[in-house]
């Protein structure tokens, strides 16, 4: 077993993973588009200037589970066993690049947010939540390599309690010997969006800007689109947006009377528009837009201030220099695009996530990388690379280092393979695609029918354009590289293309001219 060299060149760093639930990179100011202006994210704004931002990063599954599962392995579902978040009790005895780290020298660390059911392996230290987790007083689970030690419930607000957990543990918890990779992972912005005490009037009188697709009709789109139970008019639960939903946590006297105080304001105003809460107007899926948006950027803003606390906790500890800093979501977010809340659908809101990185001395200020296709699924080689591991065969991501030095390899990644397996919450129907960064083909088995998006043409994805005759030759070779990448990593035979060439169905109209 090596022991890396602590020799301050920018090998062997420390690494900081700030992880997100759910946590839309359209929330982040950096990310620029429609809600820049109301975006509260200053910290992670900054991380950005300081850093390289990535817009093409893309999860191999937009679901919490299964993201989780591919970062630590750099595996897709089909191969670490993660492909549904109700399958998502992770087999621990598998290779991952935690316990790869911590057998080279490497000291690890969780804290957070895990949701993966078992017990976490490959950690020196984990202090996690159990399942979701809860808004509020969340119940924790704390253990080491040798497994579960203790369980509690910490009083407070779950952003605020990980970042002074995380804190606590760069305080007291470090090995000093070692280098450390600490993976530090917020419940928020998750469903009910509950922001905390301090972020509760943030965005008191803020009207929030609507995508112009709110009210999208599905119209040149096929029948998963039609199919789902994801728009804010109908599915939207009025206790997730005006009551308690069910990850708000057993809140003590006082959290309860301020939380429905919190809440009162928008009782209020919904009262005042005296309809039903199942009304279909316009006017009322305005409403639940704002309430939704009010309250998943304020959550946002509560991780923002902790990754501000975290950061400066480096700063003050001359930490800072050799320590990596990372800002990830598991996947991105439908904040009112195509009406939608949720993810799951291989659209962009859904597929991309925020994914920033800060290597001081390496990767250079303020650079926003628009061209390189990364995932999730690069998180674990990447990881490996930094400390200087060699990359297992087995691992299906690559390590984007050179990207981060300022060189894209010249086998990168030009196309991507996105997987959706479960038919669950919310009645999407199972679908895979390809995407080369502006063509995206996507193959719906159950129904056998294709969608086609030019981004650059139809950025909000608003018409399939799969029966326009022009775009037969790039929706072929499209076909192609799906079979390929599938081939390449391993799909199962039961997700082959059997009738890719054959007519698909497509019972709706067609839009058969040039966009
Ligand atoms: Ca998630």
């Amino acid at each position: 077993m090596a022991t890396p060299p602590i020799d301050g060149m920018g090998r062997s760093p420390n690494i900081l993973f700030i992880f997100s639930d759910d946590h839309a990179y359209q929330s982040i100011g950096a990310y620029g588009g429609l809600l820049k202006d109301v975006a509260h994210t200053p910290h992670i704004d900054k991380l950005a200037s300081e850093g390289m931002l990535f817009k093409k990063c893309y999860v191999t599954n937009a679901l919490c589970g299964p993201s989780r599962a591919t970062i630590l392995t750099g595996k897709y579902g089909h191969r670490n066993g993660v492909t549904w978040n109700r399958n998502s009790n992770f087999d621990g005895s598998q290779q991952t690049f935690p316990k790869l780290m911590r057998e080279n020298g490497y000291q690890t660390a969780i804290i957070g947010k895990w949701h993966l059911k078992s017990v976490p392996t490959g950690f020196d230290y984990f202090d996690v939540m159990k399942g979701q987790g809860q808004y509020y007083n969340p119940f924790l689970q704390r253990g080491d390599a040798e497994g579960l030690k203790d369980t509690r419930t910490e009083s407070g607000y779950n952003s605020d309690i990980v970042g002074d957990l995380t804190i606590e543990w760069l305080k007291n918890g470090r090995d000093e010997s070692k280098p450390f990779m600490l993976m530090s992972q917020f419940k928020a912005t998750h469903h009910g969006w509950c922001p905390g005490p301090e972020e509760y009037d943030l965005y008191k009188d803020v009207h929030v800007p609507e995508p112009n697709n709110l009210f999208d009709d599905f119209s040149y789109r096929g029948t998963a689109i039609r199919e789902q139970t994801l728009t804010l008019y109908e599915d939207l639960p009025y206790n997730m947006m005006i009551g308690d939903p069910g990850e708000l946590g057993e809140l003590n006297k006082a959290q309860r009377k301020a939380w429905d105080a919190y809440r009162a304001q928008d009782v209020e105003k919904f009262e005042a528009l005296g309809l039903d809460w199942r009304d279909p107007s316009k006017k009322l899926s305005r409403f639940k837009y704002q309430v939704l948006l009010r309250n998943f950027l304020a959550a946002g803003a509560g991780i923002d201030k902790n990754v501000g606390r975290i950061r400066a906790f480096l700063e003050e500890n001359d930490l800072a220099d050799n320590t990596i800093v990372i800002y990830m979501a598991d996947h991105g977010y439908f904040l009112g695009e195509h009406g939608f809340f949720d993810k799951r659908f291989m659209y962009e809101e859904s597929i991309r996530t925020a994914f920033i990185v800060h290597w001081p001395g390496v990767v250079e200020k303020g650079i926003i990388n628009d061209k390189d296709i990364v995932s999730n699924l690069d998180i674990a080689s990447t990881f490996l690379d930094v400390a200087g591991i060699e990359i297992p065969e087995q691992i299906q991501g690559q390590s984007m280092v050179s990207i981060l030095e300022g060189t894209t390899p010249e086998n990168w990644r030009k196309t991507f393979l996105y997987t959706y397996h479960e038919l669950a919450n919310h009645n999407v129907q199972p679908h895979y695609g390809v995407t080369d960064g502006r063509n995206k083909l996507i193959y719906y088995p159950a129904h056998n029918e294709w969608e086609f998006f030019d981004l650059k043409k139809d950025p909000s994805e608003m018409i399939s354009q799969y029966y326009i005759p022009e775009n037969e030759t790039t929706i072929m070779e499209l076909k192609r590289e799906l079979v390929r990448l599938r081939n390449y990593y391993h799909c199962p035979p039961s997700m082959t293309l059997r009738n890719m060439n054959k007519q698909a169905s497509w019972p709706y109209q067609k839009w058969t001219k040039p966009l």
